[in-house]
């Protein structure tokens, strides 16, 4: 518990600077980073209450996730509407407890906007402000045991994959290979495979193609690009292999691709800039002539959620930190042949970059 206590004063020192007299976290990822638990406000309202000042955080529910609450929230001031009651009379409520009717509230980019509307409603004088940024600021930051986790998650996924690879052979299809490393993952103690893309063929030339029925053929690329979460924290692994034979021209690209990645994951330490790890592996790409073919960033952040900051892609200018951890997973793709992606993950550390996942990236022909 100690640790959601730590997070919510370094909140609070960041919200006083700022100006921010409150904040309201409403987000599944943000309820369980800052209180320990959390609940899917999408239909009936969930949030929690920070106050910049001395008053406790306030946890709000709907009536069925009290107990829920009860259990696991790291806050025991909990507050509950049941079905019958509007959740706005029970915000207003808090807000006027809290004296609140005046404050500068700092609240998530993705609120909905109809629990953006109930706190407009509170009060007339209210301010509300995005704060998403201070919350990226801290969750930004792993702490050991969020490494932990994370660690343990992608060595996760990496036995999927390796199932997966396992049981590619001409005539299975995309979605059973996907079935497989879905399987594995979760007999391993995955919590949840969000995604498990499998494109064999030509289908592995967009970027975010959909797994099918397609049965993988002889001389197929495989490309497997697969995300499961530990403890709440993700891993998300992409492993591109060969049925048969690599063509010279599927090995050069997948060399230069390897090449890129490793590159990119050498330049990697505290206080280079985001921009400049993606420099690194798209240079790699453009000098072997392939660049108009690398379309998208080099990598995300990653952590409670997939894509989170800080993003390593052209123009971000954010300063790598200690802690901080994010993909790195640079691909070229040949619209109507094939393409290739290899992607770890990876924590910004020292001496140097800490490889999170551990999977062969030697080109391999099954
Ligand atoms: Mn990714």
């Amino acid at each position: 518990m100690a640790i959601f206590m730590e997070r919510v004063e370094k909140l609070k020192k960041i919200g006083k600077k700022a100006g921010i007299d409150a904040f309201l976290v409403s987000s599944e990822k943000n309820m369980r980073y800052f209180a320990g638990f959390s609940v899917l406000a999408i239909e009936r309202f969930a949030g929690i209450m920070i106050p910049v000042g001395t008053s406790a955080p306030i946890v709000l529910v709907p009536k069925l996730e009290e107990e829920k609450a009860k259990e696991y929230s790291a806050f025991k001031e909990i507050r509950s509407y049941d079905d019958s009651e509007n959740p706005a009379m029970l915000l207003r409520q808090v807000v006027k407890v809290l004296r609140m009717e005046k404050a500068v509230f700092g609240v998530e980019g993705i609120l909905p906007f109809k629990f953006y509307r109930m706190l407009v409603e509170c009060s007339p004088k209210i301010r509300i402000e995005d704060a998403s940024v201070f919350f990226s600021q801290l969750r930004r930051i792993k702490s050991y045991e969020e490494l932990k986790r994370m660690e343990k998650a992608a060595s996760i996924v990496a036995e999927g994959i390796k199932a997966g690879i396992d049981f590619i052979k001409p005539g299975v299809s995309e979605l059973a290979i996907s079935f497989q490393i879905e399987k594995t993952i979760k007999e391993n103690g995955g919590e949840s495979v969000p995604f498990c893309i499998v494109l064999s063929g030509r289908h592995s030339a967009l970027p975010h193609g959909e797994t099918s029925n397609r049965k993988v053929r002889e001389k197929d690329i495989v490309l497997m690009d697969v995300g499961a979460v530990y403890e709440g924290y993700y891993a998300d692994i992409t492993r591109t292999v060969f049925v048969g034979e690599a063509t010279k021209m599927q090995t050069k690209i997948y060399e230069i691709v390897v090449k890129a990645q490793e590159t990119a994951i050498k330049t990697v330490k505290s206080s280079v800039k985001a921009e400049e790890v993606d420099r690194a592996a798209r240079k790699i790409i453009e000098d072997a002539g392939y660049g108009e073919y690398f379309t998208h960033r080099t990598g995300h952040g990653l952590g409670l959620e997939v894509h989170e900051e800080p993003y390593i892609a052209a123009g971000n200018k954010t300063v790598l930190k200690l802690g901080m951890t994010f993909t790195i997973e640079p691909g070229v793709y040949l619209a109507g042949k094939f393409g290739v992606r290899v992607e770890d993950d990876i924590a910004v550390s020292t001496p140097e970059a800490k490889l999170l996942s551990s999977l062969s990236k030697e080109l391999l022909v099954i």
